[in-house]
């Protein structure tokens, strides 16, 4: 009787410390497949966003975002459209990547035109076109890619004497450092725009003004009149940056 108690108890730990051991490698399994991706959040579509880029053997995509296995290709434009492969990244995984450098075979020169374009893999994980790794569509059909110009580091264009307000703008992720700024109609107004965290650009649709988008470090500045009266918002237009928060108010008075 007491020797059926003893084994009764043993097989209850044994029982107990099997559930334990399990549950502890289904929760690594989880932090594994977590970590592989990398990622915060969970892509919604294929797209990508660029600057313009530097001359040079490189081009730089600050964002990539996947619903699957891709390779970002850059092509050379031939009248207007995606020519000549010049080079292709490694391959990508599902979610949100920053900063995919893609060397290229050519020399870009200050003028140059290319096209970053998404690629799926057949799921060896080498690029292969012509073949089995075809252009990614979005839902309406259209091949994903980008235009972007090779350009030295640009100018101002207007003079520095004839502006007449000067903002320094900062973006984080999600969020602008000034969330208002107020001048008045007719103002020449030049915003100076840094990334201190993440890939931004700064956007105003109503005065067609936009500044190229930049990495975390980077900067950019846009000139715009402002001709018309009232309250316009300024934002950034990478992803759904938007709409996580990074905007703000311009007030024209
Ligand atoms: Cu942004």
């Amino acid at each position: 009787m007491k020797k059926g108690l003893y084994f009764i108890i043993v097989f209850i730990i044994l029982i107990v410390t099997g559930i334990i051991m399990l549950g502890n490698r289904a929760n690594d399994t989880a932090m594994e497949s977590m970590e592989e991706n990398g990622n915060q959040s969970e892509s919604l579509k294929n797209e990508l966003f660029a600057a313009a880029q530097s001359p040079g053997q490189e081009v730089n995509i600050g964002e990539v975002h996947l619903t699957q296995n891709a390779y970002v290709v850059i092509h050379r434009e031939a009248d207007g459209k995606p020519g000549k492969v010049i080079g292709a990244s490694s391959l990508l995984v599902p979610g949100d990547t920053h900063g995919v450098l893609v060397a290229v075979q050519e020399d870009l020169k200050d003028g140059d035109r290319v096209f970053a374009m998404l690629h799926s893999d057949d799921g060896n994980g080498i690029y292969e076109f012509p073949g089995p790794d075809v252009p990614l569509k979005d839902d309406a059909g259209t091949i994903v890619m980008i235009e972007l110009l090779v350009k030295t580091a640009s100018t101002s264009s207007v003079k520095e004497n004839s502006i007449a307000k000067v903002f320094a703008i900062e973006g984080v992720n999600f969020a602008f450092s000034q969330k208002e700024i107020r001048v008045k109609k007719g103002d020449t107004v030049r915003i100076n725009f840094t990334s201190k965290d993440g890939f931004h650009s700064l956007v105003i649709d109503e005065f067609n003004a936009a500044t190229d988008y930049v990495q975390t470090g980077g900067s950019a500045s846009v000139e715009f009149i402002a001709d018309k009266a009232g309250s316009f918002e300024y934002y950034c237009s990478v992803g759904s940056h938007r709409q996580l928060g990074v905007k703000g108010l311009l007030i024209v008075e």
